[in-house]
């Protein structure tokens, strides 16, 4: 076999590591940290080192779909065919309502090349500003932040700088979920320098919080009274740099009115925290010689958002903690790519090279560049709006690409009434199983990561190169291949006879185009080119033509791209955010991120085992809450909010507070019935129109579903799962995943108040393969109880459980153990389908704590129980010793399960 090596980029979060893919051409055959990228040095997270296990084929969008009318079923079709038609019905759209009446919606995890031939698109060719993407649920309210504190949306940071400082605050941030191997620097770095202080701020107690020197867990949404409060203890104690203050900085005056009345007493009461805690954070903040901050949805995802990054940034300022190594306001970008929507304008309001759509000038000059007469002055629609629009019917053609609103938007009822209703709607994707392909009159396969060719900024300003290792599966094509192509046909019908204005045949060519449109500002990229970083490796912005290197940190010299060069305190009041608790709704139901799933899970969802760490939706409780609601781990219940409703199990976790509940986001509507996002809000902050995903009000309801269905298949997990998901759609409770790691299986649990039609249980096990064969099975129809096991050469192949399911963990452990001892066949044989001496057994201690080397939590325990600390659990089970993803973790159970030392002295 020929297997090769190509160094390239990692497809998930923002830190952006290195790569290094072996293939043989055709297949990815193994992933591995490259040692020579300045991000990661080698290292990979759970997500990044899995990554050749993802993209089952038979989940990827091979071919061009296309449907004729809502209600049909798409169809496979030719690419000639498939974006005639759909330049046909945006030109005749475009020419019977205008321009405004389309829009597209686009996403973060785009390559910089494909951003700029979207935006070269929307606004120079079909002349509207409606093309906005998934960053405005994620960084639209840092955008804001930056610009207007320090004047241009630049981190000014290093990853460096988190090594080298002496207080790294770490706000609305689950790092070590979220961003792992910065999170392992950071780690590393402490344990060089213990003396290096970390603060985290989160409502929560993360596994990020295994690095805190402080954890502040404050009331969902106050953060600007925190920042606010901190910043009144400085300035009384005189702990603010009055120097860098007078020289760089305007606005002072009328923040210090404002954060007077933020006393202690007042703020430590708001937030929920003690005044001590309060006093020892802006204690540190205020002595410590280096200041650093990090932050991510927490803050961003806010009715308050704008104002959360302000007030966070007016701390830097105040004590001119910017610009010196190891100090400076450092937002983590969560996308792979985010950084480079916001670079190449690919938000509503901006234009390429960090331009304003708003601007008269800006415009002017980008419509020069482009040679067109003029660019749209209309206000362009964000996301929500953009949906809402789509919904009223104003937006009569949708083009959707590389993003899955159908799952990660709020309020997911008017969504998808809003993708129903929409007349014609492209979906260009990468999978064809995501929630949104359910909606798409047409379908366009997209080469996706390890198929195409690009530059990617992180979230250090950091250009690193995404190579293609692979050809493409099918049909599908790169995307900035598929605009340039809708485009050059589309131009035909807009600007007949005139030169094209996409005659761009590589990728390579739609930078060095673009990267022109930023000479002379604050991004300056002119100097970067597909070549130099393959010759000199990834670089950091502004690198202005003949530059030798990149910049590692900007504001050295203290002056900020503002008008007058100061950076601006910025005084806004702390806001609530918008659905308090209250009588109807007394939880705040916060919602975020795991360790080892990506968003809507079209990707890690299809590697069973990246569901070793959690395998199924659970809402966590406090104790607390449970008790008062008289519930036990593992119940059903019904969690309503305003706008929807889903069934989901409950688990007791303190690390929630009493009156917090706490969802993952990645449950769309194919993995657990209704999806989490039905549940939350598209209130939005007024300036980065930025939605509240991470406070909803809801409450808990009881539900009496007391027919119960689990089933197991082994084999082809795709082929069985659309079948399944939608014969299961009838009951209330439905929740898919997989498990296993060298022989997966798909599981689904549901649940139901009355048993289900025999005639669909039949259909059911047939899709399971347990109609014929070697198949155990025991029925009791009085009672609705069935149990049904496929046993092919000696191991178990199918599970069905009905009517009561209390086996499943036992018979999910025989399976997983490839046993079928005699216990089994009594235990079918018996009326109720308990396991045989185990009462209900959980399936928590089966959780794979380490996934590198597939250690579970029950082995770790059992290590702890007999003395092993962290390093002998390193050496004699290997947990922790490969991506260290599990190491917080790890440390947790050791905490938790310490017992006093008897002391001699
Ligand atoms: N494993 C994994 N990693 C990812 C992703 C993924 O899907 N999976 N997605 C990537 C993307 S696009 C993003 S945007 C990032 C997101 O990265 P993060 O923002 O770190 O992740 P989240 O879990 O969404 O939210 C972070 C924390 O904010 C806390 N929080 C909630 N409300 C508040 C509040 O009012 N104030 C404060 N201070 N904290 C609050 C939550 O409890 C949560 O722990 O992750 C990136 N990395
Ligand atoms: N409740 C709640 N909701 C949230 C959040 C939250 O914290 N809580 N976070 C929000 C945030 S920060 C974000 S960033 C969004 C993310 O939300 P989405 O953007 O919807 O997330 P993904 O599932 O990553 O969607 C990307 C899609 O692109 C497809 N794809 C992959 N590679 C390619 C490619 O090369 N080309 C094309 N064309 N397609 C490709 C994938 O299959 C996937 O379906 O979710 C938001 N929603
Ligand atoms: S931290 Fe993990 S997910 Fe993020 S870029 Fe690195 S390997 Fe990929
Ligand atoms: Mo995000």
């Amino acid at each position: 076999m020929n297997r090769q090596i190509t160094a390239s980029t990692c497809c998930y979060c923002g830190v952006g590591c290195g790569v290094l893919i072996e293939h043989d051409g055709e297949r990815i055959l193994g992933v591995s940290g490259d040692p020579a990228h300045p991000a990661n040095f080698g290292k990979l997270c759970s997500k990044g080192s899995t990554l050749h296990l993802t993209g089952d084929l038979s989940a990827r969008a091979l071919y061009p779909e296309l449907r004729l009318g809502k209600g049909l079923a798409r169809t496979r079709t030719d690419w000639d065919t498939a974006l005639d038609h759909a330049t046909s019905v945006f030109a005749r759209t475009i020419a019977e309502h205008g321009p405004d009446s389309v829009a597209f919606y686009i996403s973060g995890q785009l390559l910089t090349e494909d951003y700029y031939a979207f935006n070269k698109l929307a606004r120079a060719l079909v002349g509207t500003n409606n093309i906005d993407s998934n960053s405005r649920l994620c960084m639209s309210s840092a955008v804001v932040g930056y610009k207007r504190s320090l004047g241009a949306d630049a981190p000014p940071c290093s990853y460096e700088d988190l090594e080298s400082s002496d207080c790294v605050m770490i706000v609305g941030s689950n790092i070590a979920y979220a961003h792992p191997v910065l999170f392992r620097r950071l780690e590393e770095a402490k344990s060089r320098r213990p003396q290096m202080k970390v603060i985290v701020i989160d409502p929560r107690r993360t596994d990020t919080c295994d690095l805190a020197d402080l954890h502040l867990a404050i009331l969902p949404g106050t953060d600007v009274a925190l920042f606010h409060g901190i910043l009144h203890l400085l300035l009384w104690e005189n702990r603010v740099d009055r120097d860098f203050i007078e020289a760089h900085t305007q606005g002072l005056t009328e923040l210090k009115q404002l954060v007077h009345d933020y006393t202690p007493s007042m703020v430590a009461q708001l937030c929920g925290i003690s005044i001590e805690q309060l006093q020892q954070c802006a204690e540190w903040v205020g002595t410590t010689p280096s200041f650093l901050s990090l932050w991510c949805m927490g803050l961003n995802q806010s009715t308050a958002g704008s104002a959360k990054n302000s007030a966070l940034i007016n701390l830097h300022l105040a004590t001119g903690q910017i610009g010196r190594p190891g100090a400076g306001p450092f937002s983590l970008t969560g996308q792979p790519n985010a950084m480079g929507g916001r670079e190449t304008g690919s938000l509503s309001n901006l234009l390429p090279g960090h331009r304003e759509a708003a601007n008269a000038d800006h415009r002017a000059e980008v419509a020069a560049y482009w040679g067109v007469e003029q660019l749209p002055a209309s206000t362009g629609l964000t996301a929500i709006e953009l949906f809402e629009q789509v919904r009223s019917g104003k937006i009569k053609a949708l083009w959707i690409a590389c993003t899955n609103p159908a799952q990660s938007m709020p309020d997911q009822n008017a969504v998808r009434a809003a993708l129903q209703n929409c007349p014609f709607v492209v979906l260009q994707e990468a999978f064809r199983t995501t929630e949104t392909a359910a909606f798409a009159d047409l379908l366009l396969p997209a080469a996706s990561w390890g198929e195409k060719d690009g530059l990617v900024t992180n979230s250090e300003r950091r250009i690193s190169h995404v190579r293609q290792a692979i050809v493409a599966p099918g049909e599908a094509r790169p995307d900035w291949a598929i605009t340039v192509d809708f485009a050059q046909r589309l131009e035909k019908h807009l600007r007949p006879g005139q030169p094209s204005l996409f005659a761009f045949e590589t990728p390579t060519q739609l930078f060095d185009e673009y990267k022109q449109m930023t000479r002379g500002r604050d991004l300056d990229l002119s100097g970067i080119s597909h070549g130099l970083i393959d010759r000199i490796g990834p670089q950091q912005w502004p690198f202005p033509t003949n530059a030798s290197a990149g910049t590692a940190r900007l504001y050295g010299d203290g002056v900020f791209p503002t008008a007058n060069g100061r950076a601006q305190f910025v005084a806004e009041p702390f806001r609530a955010a918008k659905e308090q608790r209250d009588a109807q709704f007394p939880l705040t139901l916060i919602t975020g991120r795991l360790r080892d799933q990506w968003h809507g899970m079209s990707r890690t969802g299809t590697a069973a085992q990246l569901f070793g760490h959690v395998g199924e939706a659970v809402l966590s409780l406090h104790p607390q809450d449970l008790r008062q609601h008289d519930l036990q781990p593992g119940d059903l219940v019904s969690l309503k909010s305003r706008r929807g409703e889903v069934i989901v199990p409950v688990s007791s976790d303190d690390n929630v507070r009493p009156g917090q509940a706490f969802l993952p986001m990645h449950w769309g509507d194919r993995f657990l019935k209704g999806g989490v996002n039905s549940l939350t809000l598209p209130a939005f902050d007024p300036m980065s129109k930025q939605p509240e995903l991470k406070h909803s009000g809801v409450r808990l309801e009881p539900v009496q579903l007391p027919w119960r269905l689990f089933a197991l298949i082994e084999g082809d997990v795709q082929q069985h799962f659309e079948t399944l998901r939608t014969l299961c759609e009838p009951f209330s409770y439905v929740s898919l995943s997989l498990a296993g790691r060298e022989r997966p299986a798909l599981l689904i649990r549901a649940a139901s108040a009355s048993a289900a039609d025999p005639s669909l249980l039949r259909e059911i096990d047939q899709c399971l393969g347990l109609h014929e064969g070697t198949v155990l099975a025991y029925d009791d129809p009085r009672r609705s109880i069935g149990k049904r096991v496929r046993i092919d050469n000696g191991r178990i192949t199918a599970i069905r459980l009905a009517g009561e399911t209390l086996a499943q963990h036992w018979l999910q452990n025989l399976w997983l153990e490839g046993r079928t001892d005699e216990e089994l066949r009594r235990w079918l044989l018996a009326p109720l389908s308990t396991p045989p001496g185990h009462g209900a057994t959980s399936i928590a201690s089966n959780q794979t704590l380490c996934n590198c080397k597939n250690v579970s939590q029950s082995a770790v325990c059992a290590g702890i129980a007999r003395g092993l600390d962290l390093l002998g659990l390193k050496e004699q089970l290997g947990c922790g010793t490969q991506c260290g993803s599990c190491v917080p973790e790890i440390k947790r159970l050791l905490v938790a399960t310490a017992r006093p030392v008897a002391v001699t002295s």
